[in-house]
């Protein structure tokens, strides 16, 4: 499914708003006759402003609220999704207080149309019309910051990753700076994963593909990078860790679980092997999701390290992958590993 946040598009603030409405309704012209009087003219031509910035802000505004889906009405994952990097229940407030304005500027545009009708004079027309453009303005200019903060959570929210439900999903997890991204950029389509040498450089979740040709057909098979998880109570995780277990949880049908034997992460095994045990019980048993295990760094790699691993996660040397994600090694056994186990018997 397309990430139902692509057609939020850019929200104007106020003054983008408010410009581009009055620009409209000056270029506008009314249709009247040559000859009619000139208090006529005047009556129509200020009417015609009034009503064309008026509904070019109302039109833009519904846009607006349109174009953010209805979160209650989203599969789980992108509602959860949202409400992780979202304050939901502000951003509902916040479509309501725009929501709320349309009545406002309908009053407005009713109050000045029929004062517009009752002119003597043709310049108490252009009087007019400045004082509806001015109530328009003070209403919206109270709604800048609610604009500003739908443009801003906009920014997020269209970041989320497309899932295609009906493609098997690989999710690649472990501890900050172990390599993850560098894994996927690696064996997956997607090589603008950023990689540094800090934890926490992978903030938000990021798809790659790996193609599987079958006898008649290439089927694709989803591969999503994830942040770093640290090993702590669920409530202490923010919102970057959570964004990974979300899709550990959801979204997962195969887990490769990537651990840096070394010291080069910053973090210690025991800790890594402590979040293992934790996605092991919670996110995988019940729904008999297999996880792959990965040794990453191993040009890096002691002996006496992958020992302590192997030893504390009880197995043997056919029970995970050591791997070298800079120069690809081993990473080619297993690619040939998941294009077996997707593959099938064809
Ligand atoms: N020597 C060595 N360095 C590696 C290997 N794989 C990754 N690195 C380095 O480890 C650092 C972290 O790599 P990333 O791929 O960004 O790690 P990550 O797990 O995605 O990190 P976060 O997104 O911060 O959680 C980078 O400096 C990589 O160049 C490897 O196999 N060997
Ligand atoms: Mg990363």
């Amino acid at each position: 499914m397309k990430n139902p946040f692509d057609e939020f598009y850019h929200v104007p603030n106020s003054q983008e708003l408010l410009d581009i409405a009055f620009k409209r309704s000056m270029k506008s012209s009314a249709q009247v006759s040559k000859n009619a009087p000139i208090l006529i003219k005047a009556k129509k031509k200020e009417s015609k402003r009034i009503k064309v910035a008026i509904e070019e802000i109302i039109n833009r505004i519904l846009k607006i609220i349109k174009t953010v889906p209805i979160l209650d009405e989203l599969p789980e994952f992108y509602r959860e999704l949202a409400d992780i990097l979202v304050d939901v229940d502000e951003l509902k407030l916040t479509l309501g207080k725009l929501n709320g304005i349309l009545p406002v500027l309908h009053k407005i545009e009713r109050e000045h149309l029929s004062k517009l009708n009752r002119i003597e004079a043709p310049k108490e027309g252009d009087q007019i019309r400045r004082s509806a453009f001015g109530r328009v303005s003070s209403v919206i200019y109270k709604q800048n910051r609610n604009l500003e903060y739908l443009n801003k959570i906009r920014g997020s929210l269209r970041e989320i990753p497309s899932i295609d439900y009906t493609m098997p999903c690989i999710v690649v997890a472990g501890y900050p700076n172990v390599g993850k991204s560098s894994i996927v950029k690696n064996i997956s389509t997607n090589k603008k994963l950023e990689i540094k040498e800090y934890p926490f450089t992978t903030k938000k979740l990021n798809m790659g593909h790996l193609e599987i040709e079958k006898r008649f057909h290439k089927i694709k098979i989803q591969c999503l990078d994830t942040p770093g998880i640290l090993d702590r109570p669920m409530t202490k995780r923010n919102s970057i860790e959570l964004q990974a277990i979300l899709a550990l949880r959801l979204i997962s049908d195969l887990i490769l679980f990537v651990f840096d034997p070394t010291p080069a992460s910053g973090y210690r095994v025991e800790s890594q092997i402590e979040l293992y045990n934790e996605i092991r019980h919670n996110f995988s048993k019940e729904r008999q999701i297999e996880i792959i295990i990965i040794f990453n760094k191993m040009d890096l790699a002691k002996d006496s390290e992958i020992n302590f691993l192997k030893e504390n996660l009880d197995i043997n040397d056919s029970q995970f992958y050591l791997t070298n994600a800079l120069t690809g090694e081993n990473l080619d056994k297993l690619i040939i590993d998941l294009k077996e186990r997707y593959r099938g018997n064809e």
